[in-house]
C-alpha cells in the first residue's frame, strides 16, 4: 500500500527506479534523508518503503503499545536461511516466545562470567597473529618496528565467529589458523550480499541462477549448523550452561516444552550469524576512529594502564571489563556513527498518527534509518564529529534513551548487546594497551554494506607500545 499523504502536507516520494538500487542502499537512504527529511517515501518499480530518521517520530514508533517489529522484505530473505530463528521469527510465531524465554538466562549479566575465559582465549588468539606480522613487517625480522599490515574486519570477523563458536557452542572454529575466512563466513557474507541485491531487483528479470547460488549457500551453513549439533550429541554432553546446552536440554519456563529440532538448527544457525557479523564491524569502526582521533585513543590508554600498569600480557578479569568506562564510551560512539544493524522495521498495531500529521494504517510497516536517528539535533551542532564523551554517564542521562537505538528496540530488541560488548571492550582495551596504530595507508573510510556494515580494505600496522607511555 502507498503511504497516504497527509491533507495538510506532502510526503517526499523518491522513485529511485530509473538508477536502480545501489550496492550501499543504506548510505543512499542517508542521502536522501538529508535531501528530502526526516520521514520520506522511497519507491522503487511501485514498491514503497518509508524511512524515518528523527528522534520525534522514533520516540513515538518505540512506544510498544502502538508498534511492534516488522518482519519486512530484507527479514523475508533472510528468513531463507533462519526462518522462525529468534531474529527472523514472527512476532506471533509461537517459536518466538518460546525460545525467547528458554535462552534469554543465557544472556543474563552473571551468563557472561561463564563466556569470559573464551572470549580471552580467542581475544590472546588475535593477538598471537597480531604479533606474528611483525616478523613480516619493516625493520629487522622479529624485532621489527612496524609489523605487516592487518586487515582489520577479516580479523575482527575472524575473532567474533570464534568467540561466539566457543562460547555459545562449545564449538571451534579455528580461524586463525586459516589463509582465508572460514567456509561457513564465505558462505554467510554471499548470502547476506544475495539477500540485499534481492531487494534492488528489476520485475521480470531472471535471476534463476543467484538464486540457486542462495539456495546452495544456505544448505551449506545447515551442513556446518548441523555438525555442530551433532558433535554436542555425540559428546553426550547434557550440561546446560552454553547456548546450545540451553537449546537441546532446557525446558520452557512455563511450559515444560523443549525447543524441536527443526527450531535449534534456526536458532543455532541465527546466533552464528547475528553472534559475530554486526559485533566485527562495530570493532572495525571503532578501530577505525582510533586510527584517526589519537586523543582519543590517549584516553583509552590511560585507561587500560591505570588499570593493567606496565603489564603488557595483561589476563583481564571478569570485573576487569565494567572498569573500562571510557573504551565502552568509544564502542558507543563507534556504533552511533555507524551502527553496523543500521535499519529495522517498525510495524503499526492499529491506525493511528504519527508526528501529529502522517496517517497510518495498522499493519503498515516504516523502517527506522537508525544512522541519521544517531545525527538528530538531539545528539548537538556537531552530530558527524566522533567524541566518545557523548556517553559520559551525565550527557547520556540528559538525552532521550530513543535518540540511541543500535540494538533495536522494545521486546525484540537486541538479546546479544552484553555479550557483545563484553567481548568487544576486552578486546579494544587489550589492543590499545599493547600496540601503537599506524595509518600506513592513510585510510578512507569506504563503508562496505552487506546487509550489515563494514568498513572496506582497512588495514593498518602496528608498532609496539610500551603501556604507561
Ligand atoms: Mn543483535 C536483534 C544489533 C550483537 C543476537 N541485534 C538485534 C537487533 C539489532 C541488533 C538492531 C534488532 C533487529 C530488529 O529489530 O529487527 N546485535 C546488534 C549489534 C550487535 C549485535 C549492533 C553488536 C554490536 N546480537 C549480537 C550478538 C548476538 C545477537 C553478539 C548473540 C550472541 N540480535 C541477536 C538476536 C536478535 C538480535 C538473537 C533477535 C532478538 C529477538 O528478536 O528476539
Amino acid at each position: 500500500r502507498a503511504f497516504p499523504e497527509p491533507p495538510d502536507r506532502t510526503v517526499p516520494v523518491v522513485d529511485v527506479s530509473a538508477t536502480g538500487l545501489p550496492s550501499t542502499p543504506i548510505q543512499q537512504a542517508v542521502g536522501l534523508a538529508r535531501r528530502h527529511g526526516s520521514l520520506y517515501v522511497r519507491r522503487y518499480h511501485g514498491h514503497d518503503v518509508v524511512w524515518v530518521s528523527s528522534l520525534e517520530l522514533v520516540d513515538e514508533l518505540s512506544d510498544e503499545t502502538r508498534f511492534v517489529k516488522g518482519v519486512g522484505p530484507a527479514l523475508e530473505i533472510v528468513r531463507g536461511i533462519t526462518a522462525d530463528g529468534l531474529f527472523t521469527a514472527y512476532n506471533d510465531e509461537p517459536n518466538w516466545a518460546k525460545a525467547h524465554d528458554i535462552l534469554l538466562p543465557a544472556f543474563a549479566m552473571n551468563a557472561m562470567r561463564t563466556y569470559h575465559p573464551h572470549m580471552l582465549r580467542v581475544a590472546k588468539r588475535l593477538i598471537a597473529s597480531w604479533d606474528a606480522r611483525f616478523a613480516e613487517g619493516e625493520g629487522e625480522g622479529e624485532g621489527a618496528k612496524e609489523s605487516a599490515p592487518v586487515d582489520v574486519p577479516e580479523d575482527m570477523t575472524r575473532m567474533t565467529l570464534d568467540t561466539i563458536g566457543l562460547a555459545g557452542f562449545g564449538y571451534d572454529f579455528e580461524s586463525f589458523r586459516r589463509e582465508d575466512p572460514h567456509p561457513f563466513v564465505q558462505a554467510l557474507v554471499r548470502a547476506l550480499a544475495h539477500s540485499q541485491a534481492v531487494l534492488g531487483r528489476v520485475p521480470g528479470e531472471d535471476h534463476t541462477a543467484e538464486d540457486e547460488a542462495f539456495a546452495t549457500d544456505a544448505a551449506f551453513l545447515a551442513r556446518v549448523v548441523d555438525e555442530v549439533i551433532e558433535r554436542r550429541k555425540a559428546a553426550g554432553d547434557t550440561s546446560t550452561d552454553d547456548l546450545l546446552g540451553l537449546m537441546l536440554g532446557a525446558p520452557h519456563p512455563g511450559s515444560g516444552e523443549l525447543l524441536d529440532d527443526a527450531n535449534i538448527r534456526n536458532q543455532v544457525i541465527t546466533f552464528l550469524i547475528a553472534g559475530h557479523e554486526t559485533t566485527s564491524g562495530t570493532l572495525s569502526f571503532a578501530l577505525y576512529h582510533l586510527l584517526k582521533h589519537p586523543a582519543a585513543l590517549h584516553l583509552a590508554q590511560a585507561e587500560t594502564d591505570a588499570l593493567w600498569g606496565d603489564e603488557p600480557d595483561p589476563e583481564p578479569a571478569y570485573e576487569d571489563i565494567g572498569k573500562l568506562r571510557y573504551v565502552r564510551q568509544v564502542l558507543n560512539e563507534a556504533l552511533r556513527l555507524w551502527p553496523t544493524a543500521a535499519a529495522f522495521e517498525r510495524q503499526a498495531l492499529t491506525d493511528t498518527v504519527i508526528g501529529g500529521r502522517y496517517p497510518v494504517k495498522a499493519g503498515d510497516r516504516l523502517v527506522v534509518l537508525t544512522p541519521m536517528l544517531h545525527r538528530d539535533p538531539a545528539w548537538g551542532d556537531n552530530p558527524e564529529e566522533f567524541d566518545p564523551d557523548r556517553f559520559a554517564p551525565e550527557t547520556e542521562a540528559a538525552r532521550s534513551p530513543n535518540a540511541y537505538k543500535p540494538f533495536g528496540t522494545g521486546e525484540r530488541a537486541c538479546i546479544g548487546r552484553q555479550f557483545a560488548l563484553h567481548e568487544a571492550t576486552m578486546l579494544l582495551a587489550m589492543l590499545v594497551h599493547r600496540y601503537r596504530f599506524v595509518d600506513h595507508a592513510r585510510y578512507d573510510l569506504k563503508v562496505k554494506e552487506t546487509l550489515t556494515l563494514k568498513p572496506e580494505g582497512f588495514t593498518m600496522t602496528l608498532a609496539r607500545r610500551t603501556p604507561g607511555d
